[in-house]
């Protein structure tokens, strides 16, 4: 395999074309920064260039709107505001308390829940605070095995989930790659953990909370719902929600929900101030109001008639991209999508998942490399690669430009020498993104 050394491929008119609408973008709201700090404002606008020339296929990843960014770049990053709205450890705090009140009570809105925290820094620090809450050190959970989809903060064994709880991984099935229900009751009976968790991030079908839940009832568990990645498809109605089943709701906001990065906790009344507490002062200090009224703006968002509409055609996105790798001869672990995600098996085509990764990042498609269940190769390797349709949906792309990826995808990866043929694709790759340009407009549009 031939990687290409340079980007000598790229379109040069194309590419001062971006900067120029980088600097028309970046210009007035980050001049301060182009005077006081020219290194840094320099490699930002490269990243925005990255983001506008490539495709980004990572499943996990999303474009905010303007608005969460004015937020989250707003004066709220210069206040202390320890405590909770109401009862804080610093005076000042009263337009800070009204931010965490409308994120609560959205978030609230939005999911249907009875209590929400919105001070979580991340999705990892956001279960950190259930597992504080629900279990002591030592104790036992089951946790998606994470080679068959699961997170890092489901057991890991470098992970704070691996190191001070017992983890009992449970599975998919060999035949249908779907979550296998009986092992998970069965473990669940065999070890009477003290909490179960029902989510993942490589899983491209429907999660059954309710089946979950019964299982949870019947061994005395409590049940967590990590939905980092459905949870923009769980609010637009698209992906049954896990709040009428679990105890404990946790979430990302940055991923299909398209809000700032950062971490949401939904729970029970009855655990909200046990819940609380183990995030402040348990194991965070002063929250980030700047990114807490970014989340607050996002769940606005998310209430539209447009995000609805936008979450239908992620998921159309996906099916659409799909059925294209399929028909390219691909094989899709489980054979298909129900969500926002796609994890194909790289296996016999003569490339793993890291190498596929890397060709196809030299193609500009960006994608991360997976395991996938039952894998024989380490996660450094694996023989997956996941993608996902949220990002290149927000960027308005739709089934046309699905089935173009997905030939671009075939090219690159059986030809993964050629170098003429990836140089051609990455052309083709700049004239796609071309078409649909990301903050290229001065109005309050998405992108
Ligand atoms: N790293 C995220 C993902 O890509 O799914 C999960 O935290």
């Amino acid at each position: 395999m031939i990687l290409l050394s340079k980007e000598t491929d790229i379109n040069a008119a194309s590419i001062r074309l971006t900067q120029c609408r980088n600097e028309e973008i970046h210009g007035n709201i980050m001049s301060s920064l182009k005077k006081t700090d020219p290194e840094i404002y320099g490699v930002i606008l490269k990243e925005k260039e990255r983001q506008q020339n490539r495709l980004e296929l990572i499943a996990s990843e999303n474009f905010t709107s303007r608005a969460v960014m004015e937020a989250q770049g707003s004066i709220l990053t210069n206040k202390y505001a320890e405590g909770y709205p109401g009862r804080r450890y610093y005076g000042g705090c009263l337009h800070v308390d009204v931010i965490e009140e409308v994120a609560r009570r959205r978030a609230c809105e939005l999911f249907h829940a009875e209590h929400a925290n919105v001070q979580p820094h991340s999705g990892s620090q956001a279960n950190m605070s259930v597992y504080f809450t629900a279990m002591k050190p030592g104790d036992t959970y089951l946790g998606m095995d994470l080679s068959h989809g699961g997170h890092l903060s489901m057991g890991h064994p470098k992970s704070f989930s691996g190191i001070i709880y017992q983890v009992v991984p449970y599975n998919v099935r060999r035949d249908t790659h779907l979550i296998d229900y009986d092992q998970v009751r069965d473990l669940a009976r065999a070890h009477r953990p003290r909490m179960i968790i029902a989510g993942a991030s490589a899983y491209p079908r429907v999660i059954d909370y309710a089946t979950f839940g019964e299982i949870a009832r019947e061994v005395g568990a409590v049940l967590m719902a990590d939905v980092a990645h459905v949870a923009g498809l769980i609010v637009a109605d698209l992906h049954p929600s896990p709040v009428p089943h679990a105890d404990f709701v946790t979430s990302t906001t940055h991923k299909t929900l398209r809000g700032p990065r950062g971490g949401i906790v939904l729970c029970r009344r009855k655990h909200a101030a046990k819940l609380d507490s183990c995030i402040f002062p348990g194991m965070q200090g002063g929250p980030l109001m700047h990114v807490i009224a970014a989340k607050a703006v996002a769940f606005a968002e998310a209430q539209t008639p447009a995000f609805r509409e936008y979450q239908s055609e992620v998921l159309r996105n996906a099916k659409v991209l799909a059925e294209a790798l399929i028909e390219h001869g691909f094989t899709l672990v489980s054979g298909g999508t129900d969500n926002h995600l796609v994890l194909i098996d790289l296996t016999g085509m003569g490339v793993n998942g890291a190498e596929a990764q890397e060709i196809l990042e030299q193609a500009g498609i960006t994608v991360n490399k997976n395991t996938i269940p039952f894998d024989p190769l380490p996660p450094t390797k694996s023989s997956g690669i996941r993608l996902g349709t949220p990002a290149v949906t927000t960027r308005r792309m739709g089934p046309d430009e699905m089935r173009l990826i997905a030939s671009f995808m075939a090219k690159v990866l059986t030809n993964p020498s050629d170098e003429q043929m990836i140089a051609r694709i990455r052309r083709q790759v700049t004239e796609l993104c071309d078409r649909f340009p990301l903050y290229a407009n001065n109005g309050d549009g998405q992108v």
